[in-house]
């Protein structure tokens, strides 16, 4: 008779796969590889994933232009002041002014003119803890939506036009690495881990990422020239990115899971050993 065994609690094990792998466990020796990064700044975005936030009527911080106000302040990622003006000329137009020098003023900076779906590129200036500064390159882009039950909407998105470039050299392989500011706060940091896959590794060579095989999660175990690696660090300034090896290894339908232990709601403990050559139920 086979013997089932039913875990009641499948957080524990899903708080144990967390633990795997979230937790860096650089392999024996120390393994590290620091890989020089380059800011390509013709990179296009492609996901809006952030926006000029306003302050509506009830004090709240929102992504979408108050309505019934026709000149204001808004703030990009990084704490960059934006003035959003509507104009006059056209029905549905701003003109928009971008604190690009850092200096908390608009006033004198650049008029951009934006219609419904159009977009320009502002250089921002962007300093980090170091003392290091340069301009980075954002797109912003005007949306406006309604229709017959719906008021007008006005978002105005806020696009890193750039990525940290750099070649991972392991092995005989060699790949085009790449590391998204998925926030464009200027930042390369756990914000942008955070927020999705953030990390492209060009595994065929085409010069492009793409699919789930390329796109891949910051604290993921990544596979590469068969070799296991997990990033340990990367550069606020997107300047470099350090990978280690790990003894981790992605499980593998009909493979072996890896070692653990989980305490079960009656207090046993339960170590994978015992489990082996049975057949078992998770039951949530
Ligand atoms: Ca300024
Ligand atoms: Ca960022
Ligand atoms: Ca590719």
């Amino acid at each position: 008779m086979q013997e089932k065994f039913v875990i009641h609690n499948l957080l524990i094990i899903l708080q144990i796969a967390c633990m795997l792998s979230l937790t860096p466990t650089p392999a024996p020796g120390g393994w590290e590889s620091r890989i020089p990064l380059e800011i390509n700044e013709d990179f296009k975005p492609k996901i809006l994933y952030a926006a000029i936030m306003f302050t509506n009527s009830k004090g709240e911080k929102d992504y979408t232009l108050p309505a019934g106000i026709n000149n204001t302040l808004g703030e990009a990622p990084g704490g960059v002041a934006v003035r959003i003006e509507r104009t006059k000329e056209l029905a549905i137009a701003h003109h928009i002014q971008v604190d690009t020098d850092g200096d908390g003023d608009v006033d004198e900076e650049t008029v951009h003119t934006v219609a419904a779906d159009s977009s320009f590129v502002a250089q921002v200036i962007r300093k980090w803890a170091d003392g290091k500064q340069r301009f980075l390159p954002y797109q912003i882009k005007y949306s406006a939506s309604s229709d017959r039950d719906t008021p007008l909407r006005e978002i105005f998105y806020w696009s890193s036009h750039y990525r940290a470039e750099g070649k991972v050299k392991i092995n005989d392989c060699e790949s085009l690495l790449g590391v998204m500011d998925m926030n464009g706060d200027g930042q390369f940091d756990g914000k942008d881990f955070a927020a999705g896959t953030c990390i492209g590794l060009d595994r065929n060579g085409d010069g492009k990422f793409y699919g789930a095989d390329e796109w891949l999660l910051a604290e993921q175990i990544i596979e590469y020239c068969g070799e296991t690696l997990l990033i340990e660090s990367i550069e606020a300034d997107g300047s470099a990115i350090t990978l280690v090896k790990t003894t981790l290894s992605i499980p593998k339908l009909g493979g072996p899971l890896p070692a653990f232990s989980l305490v079960t709601i009656k207090g046993d403990t339960i170590y994978s050993s015992q489990l082996k050559g049975k057949l078992h139920l998770l039951d949530f």
